[in-house]
């Protein structure tokens, strides 16, 4: 019976040992996490989801703490600044990243993606993922792809329902050559502008359009200065959720493989919230005041077809390869 206690004591001895082991390696830390969007949007809404949920799996050790609406500065800032290591996290447009790796322009070029199903299997797949790892070497670690959503444009000069009526429309796009050159062809005026300016620029007629998802023209209160609202989705634009590798490679691995699974679960709250949020907006907008205009497949097929210089420019460019592999990653899911 002696022995038979010793030996249980000695077993729980060892398990207790084990035990502290295995306790994952957390030490505090506070991560600024910065984003473009409205605290009550769903950006802003998933930042929150990962906030709490990197406490619950830390015991509070780890807290991101969520700065909304540009306050940390625009997509292009925050990255630098995670570069740089003076911030440690952002979530922001895949479409900002092209002045650091230039083939994240592919995901920018119109009609590629019939729908949001498309796009998760192949932003989480392995083309997603090669484009995502190519930021380590500049400095930055692609996480996680959450959606931003298929865009549509809006403006206050009259209702546009096929591509004549875009002609000379001074239309606000981010900051990269395919939308320019993308919205040119379509014989828009584009003026590449950070998302933190473009309210003002709205607001005081500096430009008469501009193209988001539904959910951001809701949650950025555009419908306050643009009256026309145009169904094109021509393009579906990811967001990613970035870090900073300085400040990455200074964690253990366990705190990466905690934020890791935090981010992971935050894509999976993010794209339902969103993909919910987008059912309603367009009702939401309509009893804001807005007009909306169904573009027929007619137009949007002449939409694509007036696109091809954006497709051919960024072939010459170095990406011809990079098109195909995506189309051909397409054609996989669409099977
Ligand atoms: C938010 C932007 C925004 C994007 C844009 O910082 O700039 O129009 O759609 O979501 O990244």
């Amino acid at each position: 019976m002696k022995k038979l206690v010793n030996a249980l004591a000695i077993a729980l001895a060892l398990a207790g040992i084990a035990g502290s082991v295995q306790a994952a390696d957390y030490k505090p830390r506070i991560i600024r996490f910065g984003y473009g969007l409205a605290e009550d949007s769903n950006q802003g809404r998933a930042v929150k989801f990962f906030a709490e949920d990197l406490a619950k799996r830390t015991d509070g050790k780890m807290k991101a703490k969520g700065f909304a609406s540009a306050s940390l500065g625009s997509d292009t800032q925050m990255q630098n600044a995670l570069i740089g290591g003076a911030q440690e996290m952002m979530v922001g447009s895949t479409a900002t990243l092209v002045g650091i790796v230039k083939d994240f322009g592919v995901y920018d070029l119109p009609f590629l993606f019939n729908n949001e199903k498309e796009a998760d299997a192949v932003l989480d797949g392995p083309f997603g993922q090669k484009l995502a790892a190519k930021l380590q070497e500049k400095g930055l670690v692609g996480l996680v792809y959450w959606e931003n959503g298929f865009r549509n444009l809006t403006n206050t000069k009259r209702p546009v329902a096929k591509l004549e009526d875009l002609q000379g429309i001074k239309l606000r796009v981010m900051q990269n050559p395919v939308y320019i050159d993308m919205f040119n062809s379509f014989g828009a005026n584009a003026v590449p502008l950070p998302f933190s300016e473009l309210f003002t620029a709205l607001e005081t007629k500096t430009v008469d359009g501009q193209e988001n998802p539904v959910n951001t023209i809701q949650s950025s209160k555009f419908y306050e200065v643009q009256k026309y609202l145009s169904l094109t989705k021509h393009v579906y634009s990811p967001w990613i959720v970035l870090a900073s590798k300085k400040w990455w490679d200074g964690l253990s691995a366990d705190e990466k493989k905690v934020i890791q699974e935090a981010a992971v679960a935050s894509r999976e709250f993010e794209r339902k919230d969103s993909r919910e949020a987008a059912i309603k907006a367009v009702d939401f907008l309509k009893q804001k005041g807005m007009q909306v205009t169904v573009v027929s497949d007619t137009e949007l097929a002449r939409m694509r077809e007036k696109a091809k210089p954006a497709f051919d420019k960024f072939s010459a460019e170095g990406g011809a390869d990079l098109i195909k592999e995506l189309q051909g990653e397409i054609t996989k899911v669409r099977k």
